[in-house]
């Protein structure tokens, strides 16, 4: 633990200082102390250089004049760096494709009656058929699923044709470019073997081939990671609908049982609420007031998205929600769940409980997710909450105060509704409109983690103040919309913060929804989510008649932490869009690499911006990055004709 450190230099939010100060005093370290210690970084790792995929290795390469230009086996720079970069795409692709396929086996099987779960998205449902090609005269709701997770888990099968994820969303023109390259994935796992088949030692050395297959890895990260992801998520659990709820450390509650779901998967959390529910009288008999479950990270998305959930912090101060010694249990099951947590839980009565069959703790307990055994989960697990209630110290207990309101839950669907109120007949149009009188100069999505080598939340409602105030609409995911929603931007206050065209147009838009304006950042979900922006650009995109990559559209990821957040970045870029992240990516050390993600069109050999329309940007300056991203936009409006003001910064 490092001895002095100011809490105000780590991270934006009072709450998590407070619980900083209070580790601090109690001896407890977490994920920031840990960061400081591993500074300096090793410039090898941070540029990309070094390689371990062989045991003539570990090789690096030198920076400068002297020294090893190329490794044992002959490989560059320009070569590990590309594989590096390969290998750091599926470690990003990767969870999302198990993600969706442990929905799709849930799925399956709740159809079957198997899994203790009821299908609440029927209209999502029918829709996916219906895209799918089936009929669904005289079948069930159940037969229909099951024809549905059928199709989906073939995605993790087919030796030939394209991923039918990939089919169903993706925009026509952004298919005949991938085609071109010979890009397109056939069925997930194969794509994610192929990939570490090419970067292994003595496999692809050829850079340009290699970044190549980091693009078919980004449309597997897409289609097989997030789209289906989200897609069978919302078959199951429904569509997510606007929803109000509260940000903040100050959601944990003295006078209640208090579980914290963490992780990702919804199937896991969804049990939890439900038997906190069930189980609430349980939790009175023992004096207190209930039972309240509270979300961090992306469980927390999904669970505020579909059930009102209130979110008390996001990945960085994942271990700070244990320091207020009020939380009897912290459920987790798969990604950005840290290791640290389960020496934190011991300094308290906390029971820190994983879930997932194939990802354990070392020293938590676990209680096994499958799906058919999901309702028993559930109940031990809250069982297990409430054992610990009588055991909890009070002299150990701080909840920083204060909650902040904020809106949640918008799908395209939910979307697409709130605008109806304003054309029925073609909802659309009046966010065209907008658009193209630049009442709305573009949409940005903000979106990834926090990390404790950046000022936590700093970053990402900075750059989104002044996207804002220049009328760039906010929509956002994962740990960056919780950034926005415990500083006010996913409450209607927070239009001050937006220029005065795009405030009219969002109190507009609220006011027929009944509401005095919609929020200036739409909070559109988790990570998986990042397919609703997606699904939300190519219905943009179909309606006007251009491709996405024509969009005034951009995304960033401010302060990344997982590589998810770069293999979710490429897909964008894949598709022509802009993508700023604040934390370089390791790909510094070869400058073939770099130029090809970071170079602007006939800038250099092959760039992304030549080939699809859109390349990676990395600044660490918020505002510098915001101004970058408005020049941008401005650029494609002006390809499109239209009018956009002068900035001036
Ligand atoms: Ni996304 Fe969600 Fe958060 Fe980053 Fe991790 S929780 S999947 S990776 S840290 S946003
Ligand atoms: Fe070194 Fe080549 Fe082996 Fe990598 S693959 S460790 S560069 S010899």
């Amino acid at each position: 633990m490092i001895k002095t450190f100011l809490a105000t230099d780590l991270t934006i939010d009072t709450g998590v200082q407070e619980l900083l100060l209070k580790a601090n005093s109690e001896g407890i370290e977490t994920a920031f102390d840990r960061a400081k210690q591993q500074e300096p970084h090793c410039k090898f790792g941070l540029a990309g250089v070094c390689c371990r995929r062989c045991m003539m290795g570990p090789c690096r390469i030198s920076f400068g004049e002297k020294g090893a230009k190329r490794g044992g086996c002959g490989a560059t720079a320009d070569q590990i760096v590309a594989r590096n970069l390969l290998t750091l795409i599926v470690d990003g692709a990767t969870p999302h494709v198990e993600h969706a396929r442990e929905v799709a086996h849930t799925l399956l099987e709740a159809a079957e009656g198997i899994a203790p779960y009821e299908i609440k998205g029927k209209d999502k449902l029918w829709k996916i058929a219906l895209d799918l090609g089936l009929t669904l005269e005289g079948k069930s709701t159940n037969e229909v699923a099951k024809e549905v997770a059928l199709i989906a888990l073939q995605d993790f099968q087919k030796q030939t044709g394209v991923a039918t994820w990939l089919s169903l969303h993706a925009h026509a023109k952004s298919v005949e470019t991938w085609e071109k390259l010979n890009i397109l994935p056939r069925n997930a796992h194969l794509e994610i073997a192929n990939a570490i088949n090419k970067a292994a030692m003595g496999c692809d050395s050829d850079p340009l081939n290699l970044l190549l297959g980091v693009m078919t890895m980004a449309l597997v990260e897409g289609y097989d990671g997030l789209h289906l992801s989200t897609d069978l998520s919302d078959v199951l659990f429904g569509t997510p609908k606007l929803v109000k709820a509260q940000y903040n450390m100050g959601v944990i509650k003295a006078d209640y049982v208090n579980i914290a779901v963490h992780g990702h998967i919804p199937m896991v959390s969804e049990k939890v609420v439900e038997w906190s529910r069930k189980l609430n009288g349980e939790a009175k008999a023992l004096g207190a007031q209930g039972i309240n479950v509270i979300g961090i990270c992306c469980s927390a998305n999904e669970l505020l998205m579909r059930q009102g959930v209130s979110v008390a912090t996001n990945f960085a101060s994942q271990e700070l929600a244990i320091v207020t010694g009020a939380l009897e249990a912290m459920v987790v099951d798969a990604q950005c769940i840290m290791p640290g947590l389960q020496k934190v839980a011991e300094c308290y009565h906390t029971e820190l409980i994983s879930t997932l069959p194939n990802i354990k703790i070392e020293g938590s307990s676990h209680v096994e997710f499958s799906p058919a055994k999901a309702d028993q989960m559930g109940e031990e697990i809250v069982r297990k909450a409430l054992a610990r209630y009588t055991e909890r110290d009070m002299v150990k207990l701080q909840i920083p105060k204060g909650t902040v309101e904020a809106y949640a839950g918008f799908s395209v669907e939910q979307i697409v509704e709130v605008l109806s109120k304003i054309n029925q007949e073609d909802p659309l149009q009046p966010f065209i409109q907008a658009l193209t009188d630049g009442d709305i100069l573009g949409v940005v999505a903000i979106v990834g983690c926090t990390n404790p080598r950046v000022k936590q939340d700093w970053a990402n409602t900075e750059l989104a103040k002044e996207l804002l105030k220049h009328n760039v609409l906010i929509v956002a995911t994962g740990c960056s919309a919780h950034s926005l929603g415990k500083f006010g931007l996913l409450s209607p206050e927070g239009i001050e913060y937006c220029g005065p065209k795009l405030a009219n147009v969002l109190k507009t838009m609220g006011e027929a929804n009944g509401l005095t304006s919609l929020p200036p950042a739409w909070h559109m979900g988790s990570c998986v989510d990042n397919s609703r922006i997606d699904d939300l650009l190519v219905a943009l995109a179909n309606r006007v008649g251009v491709g996405v990559r024509d969009l005034p559209v951009a995304g960033s990821s401010p302060e990344p932490q997982s590589p998810k957040a770069l293999s979710i970045g490429t897909f964008f870029i894949a598709q022509g869009v802009d993508v700023h992240i604040g934390l370089n990516a390791p790909i510094s050390g070869s400058p073939f690499v770099e130029n090809a993600l970071t170079g602007d069109k006939g800038d250099f050999a092959v760039t992304t911006d030549e080939l699809f329309g859109g390349k990676l940007i990395y600044e660490e300056d918020p505002i510098k990055a915001a101004h970058v991203l408005l020049q941008r936009i401005i650029k494609k409006r002006t390809a499109l004709g239209l009018q956009s003001p002068d900035l001036e910064f």
